[in-house]
Parts: structure tokens; C-alpha cells; sequence
């Protein structure tokens, strides 16, 4: 166990300091993937961690890699990191607490003289949150060989902008193919994002795994019709039929409470007039749970609302389920030494599940992995009143830093 600790207050400042890439009116952070705040968060990474004496590449899905050397270069590095995109109406703490709190055990070593024996690399990853570009986990999705790079490049944004042009125009273009690098194990630290930990009073929590998702893309098609002239029978109004899918949607996940969670957060009504019977809809659903077999069951009674709701409502429906990614287990000697860390440093930690995504769970599949949670204020996250504490993140980078040393010594 080593005597080394995290600086809190210098690690809380860079949070603050970093908040202005993309900062909104109300405090909260609006830093799309590719964005022009998110090459400006990119470059001021790219010169900390220069400054910090690390070497910085790029690879092709313009994923930031700065690595620290080890004693033993031969080794594959210990990896840290997490992703500085953000949701529309993000916080200031998801993803980016856990990129900075990985430049924060950089420091710290830097500071101590200690060099490890594997090098390691701290790890911005591209596009973890999928808002404007999906799939979600996309660059981690392309290093552990989920996805294929021109399928990432090929995605578009609502405007039609495509993320491999946007990833030239701001300059992340990176030449080396992904599953060309390797990593010896990947940390990841990141604020809860929900309210198990801050009610339980609990510090760390020691991910053992993430629920499955489902991610769904329904268009409903009814018939443009005049607000005015139409009698409400002659309709074949497509937000009418949306708006009973979204009701269902809510009702099978309440079947299937309290684990189930199901949510539309996108919907596009054309021809969005307000005096036109809407003809075309098209919303989202992201489902969760834990179990693979209740996500199925759930996926097929989601498929019959739909086809019998549009029966029903006299349209048709289009339902495309576009990502999937399935419950999954960290590695037990990652978790163990999550645990072990906390435990050593005196904080109270328990094993949690993630309700959230995460780019670990992609890179779990190629590479030893673990996860470690800190509280957030009302576990309210992807929200612009996202909040932490400076004493929960300076905790969680210290059994980062702790865990690491404790894996590097293995
Ligand atoms: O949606 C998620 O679970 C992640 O926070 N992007
Ligand atoms: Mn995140
Ligand atoms: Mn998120």
C-alpha cells in the first residue's frame, strides 16, 4: 500500500478550469462529441499531459492516448481514463472526472519520483456518450473490435455531418489503426451517476459489472392532414400514435419495475407545424436491465405494443433496434483490488452494479478491467446541475492511484 496521496484540491480546480469548454448559462457543460469545446478540451488535455512529461498519440477513432514510462517499457501499460464528451445538457463531472482524476495520479507520481515498472496511459476515448452520434462507446467500441472503423466514420449527426470528416476538421485524426495498441489492464473512475452510494453514506463503490441496454428507432406514418378541415375519425395522426406507444413503453417497464428502466428521449414530429396533423414521427427508446433474458423478453412485448398500437391507430411503424450491448461482469481481480484499495485508505466501499454505460465495459472485453464509483449530489447526473464533492473525487483517485500501483506490482 503506498503512503501517496492524490492532491484534492489541485484535481477539484482542473475540474472547475475545465468546465468552461462548452460551459452553459446554468453552470452546466453542452461539449458534443467533435465539437468545437470538445477540441478545445482535447488540446488543453494534449498540453497538461505533455507538460506532464507524457508522450501523446492519437489513433484513428481520435482517441487520446498519454503515455507515462515504466521502468519495464516492454510491458503492456496500465490504463486510466474515461471520455470528455458530454450529453446536450451535461455536468461538469461525467466522464471528465474520471480523465482528470487519471492526470491527477500522473501528477502525483510525477511529484513523488515514483516511476512504475509498466508504463502507463491515460486515455481520453471518443464519443462514449452517443447524443450526437451513435452508437454510444464508439471509439472504445472500435479498439476492442465491436465496431469497424468505416461504420464509426460513417455516422451521422442530426445536421448530416459525418464523425469521421468532423474528426478531421478538428484535428484528432489519428493514423494508427485501434486493435493495434495494447493495454496490459484499464481503471476507470467515474461519479455514480445515480443515488445508491450518497444514501448508503458509502465513498467507493467497486463495480462488478453494467446492466444490458437496447437502443430502438421507431418511425410512425400517418397522413399530413389540415388542423382545420380534418374530422378527428379521418385522421391518421402520427403524434397521437406516438403518444400512446410512449405511454406503453412506460407501462412494460413498470411491469418489469424495479430493475427495468425505459426511455423516449428523442422525438421528431414532421412536419412540426402547428396546424398540420403531424404524418411522420420518429422516437427513440433506450431499455435497460440487468438480466440478458428480461431485456429479451422485454424487447419482444416492446415489438407487439408497437405493431398492435399502429393497427390500432390506423398508421404504419418502422421499429429498428440499432445497438445492443449485454449485461456484463468486470474481472474479479480488477474488482478485488478496487476493494482492497478502498479498504486500505479507510473508506467505506461496496460492490455496485453500473446503471450507466461506460467505455470499460467495451474495453473489458479485450483487456483486464475495472471500474470505481463516487457519490454524486441526488445521484442527478446527465443533467446541468450534476454535482460532487471535492473530498468524494479526491477518495476515488486515491484508490485509482492505489489500485494501480497495487495491479503494477503484481
Ligand atoms: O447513457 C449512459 O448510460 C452513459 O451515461 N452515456
Ligand atoms: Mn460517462
Ligand atoms: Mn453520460
Amino acid at each position: 500500500m503506498s503512503k501517496l496521496q492524490v492532491n484534492g484540491e489541485r484535481l477539484w480546480h482542473t475540474i472547475m478550469e475545465t468546465a468552461r469548454f462548452g460551459r452553459t448559462e446554468k453552470g452546466g457543460v453542452c461539449r458534443l462529441t467533435l465539437s468545437d469545446a470538445d477540441r478545445q478540451v482535447r488540446d488543453w488535455l494534449v498540453r497538461e499531459c505533455r507538460a506532464a512529461g507524457c508522450d501523446v498519440s492519437i489513433d484513428e477513432m481520435g482517441t487520446i492516448f498519454a503515455r507515462r514510462s515504466g521502468k519495464d517499457n516492454t510491458l503492456l501499460p496500465i490504463a486510466i481514463g474515461s471520455h470528455l464528451d458530454t450529453q446536450p445538457s451535461g455536468g461538469k463531472f461525467d466522464g471528465i472526472a474520471g480523465v482528470l482524476s487519471g492526470l491527477e495520479v500522473l501528477r502525483t507520481l510525477n511529484e513523488a519520483g515514483y516511476t512504475t515498472t509498466a508504463p502507463l496511459e491515460l486515455i481520453d476515448w471518443t464519443n462514449e456518450e452517443g447524443s450526437r452520434f451513435q452508437p454510444p462507446m464508439l471509439a472504445s467500441g472500435v479498439f476492442a473490435g465491436v465496431f469497424e472503423r468505416d461504420f464509426a466514420y460513417a455516422s451521422e449527426d442530426r445536421d448530416g455531418k459525418k464523425f469521421g470528416a468532423e474528426l478531421a476538421r478538428i484535428g484528432y485524426r489519428g493514423e494508427r489503426r485501434c486493435p493495434d495498441h495494447k493495454l496490459g489492464a484499464y481503471f476507470e473512475l467515474h461519479i455514480e451517476q445515480g443515488p445508491v452510494l450518497e444514501k448508503e453514506g458509502i465513498l467507493i463503490g467497486a463495480v462488478t459489472g453494467m446492466q444490458g441496454q437496447k437502443w430502438y428507432e421507431i418511425t410512425v406514418t400517418g397522413q399530413d392532414a389540415h388542423a382545420g378541415t380534418t374530422p378527428m375519425p379521418a385522421r391518421r395522426d402520427a403524434m397521437v400514435a406516438c403518444a400512446r406507444m410512449v405511454m406503453a413503453v412506460q407501462a412494460i417497464a413498470l411491469d418489469h419495475s424495479p430493475l427495468a428502466v425505459a426511455t423516449v428521449g428523442h422525438v421528431v414530429v414532421r412536419p412540426n407545424s402547428r396546424n398540420v396533423v403531424p404524418g411522420s414521427v420518429f422516437f427513440t427508446v433506450d431499455l435497460r436491465h440487468p438480466d440478458e433474458k428480461v431485456l429479451l423478453q422485454i424487447d419482444q412485448e416492446l415489438r407487439k405494443m408497437v405493431a398492435a398500437t399502429a393497427r390500432d391507430s390506423d398508421v404504419k411503424a418502422k421499429l429498428v433496434n440499432n445497438w445492443n450491448v449485454a449485461p456484463m461482469e468486470f474481472n474479479a481481480d480488477c474488482i478485488n483490488r478496487v476493494r482492497n484499495a478502498a479498504k486500505k485508505l479507510g473508506y467505506r466501499h461496496r460492490d455496485i452494479i453500473s446503471g450507466a454505460g461506460h467505455d470499460a465495459v467495451y474495453i473489458a472485453r479485450v483487456v483486464p478491467t475495472g471500474m470505481i464509483f463516487v457519490p454524486c449530489e441526488n445521484g442527478i447526473s446527465h443533467n446541468e446541475l450534476e454535482n460532487t464533492r471535492p473530498e468524494y473525487l479526491a477518495a476515488g483517485a486515491n484508490v485509482l492511484l492505489n489500485t494501480v500501483i497495487s495491479y503494477d506490482q503484481k
